[in-house]
């Protein structure tokens, strides 16, 4: 079992709307890779807990304002995942950047000032969207009593997403409404094929 020492690991995403199966499917990815998992938002830092009080509707705060929490929640992480990807460990993100846009954009704000404020974090090697209808993800448990949890909302990130998937490169959308084994078939082999073919530094978001 050869090491490539100057090997970098990879940044793999996998986004999707509320319930598309995202932490199920990160979980065995983390497993299956020996990766390390960041979930965004990260509620554990003081941003994260600002973010877990306005999520759980405990706080208000102005539109821009949260977004960019949001942003800033990510660059608060980014010189670490930076460090283990140099370090040659994989790293498996459940959110991302796109979350950040599809959300804020489904809100109102303007496309191009949500997507600013995350330029030149660390590019994803491989984003995988778990794409579901609405209607499928309600299926599974009901939506709960945190921010975003309507059908009407879900209907409009689900679209800003499919926006998204123009704007950045490295991206698969794969059908979630299915069961976790047919869709870990597809997320399994696209994440086993990116950290493959990873080469030269970590890239810049929409660089
Ligand atoms: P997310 O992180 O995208 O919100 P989860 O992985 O937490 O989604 O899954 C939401 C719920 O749906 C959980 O109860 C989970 O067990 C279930 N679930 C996950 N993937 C599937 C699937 N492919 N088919 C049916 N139910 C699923
Ligand atoms: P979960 O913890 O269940 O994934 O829900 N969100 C997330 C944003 O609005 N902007 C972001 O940048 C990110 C990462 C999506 C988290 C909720 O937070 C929303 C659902
Ligand atoms: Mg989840």
């Amino acid at each position: 079992n050869q090491v490539d020492d100057s090997k970098r690991g990879a940044l793999i995403v996998v986004e999707g709307l509320d319930r598309a199966g995202k932490s199920t499917q990160v979980e065995r990815l983390v497993k299956a890779l020996d990766a390390r998992l960041v979930k965004f938002p990260d509620r554990t830092t003081p941003i994260g807990r600002m973010l877990d009080s306005y999520l759980t509707q405990k706080s208000e705060l102005d539109d821009r304002a949260v977004h960019l929490l949001f942003s800033a929640n990510r660059w608060e992480l980014a010189p670490s995942i930076r460090q283990d990807l140099e370090a040659g460990k994989t790293v498996i993100c459940d959110r991302y950047a796109f979350s950040g846009i599809a959300y804020s954009t489904a809100k109102g704000l303007p496309f191009d000032w949500c997507l600013a404020p995350d330029a030149t974090l660390p590019a994803p090697d491989l984003t995988i969207f778990l794409t579901i209808s609405p209607s499928a993800a309600a299926e599974r448990g009901g939506y709960g009593a945190e921010r975003y949890e309507d059908r009407e909302m879900q209907l409009k990130v689900k679209s800003v997403f499919e926006d998204v998937e123009d704007r950045v490169g490295d991206w698969m959308t794969v059908n979630a409404d299915r069961s976790v084994e047919e869709v870990w078939k597809d997320v399994e082999k696209a994440a086993k094929n990116a950290v493959g073919l990873v080469t030269g530094p970590v890239r810049g978001l929409f660089d």
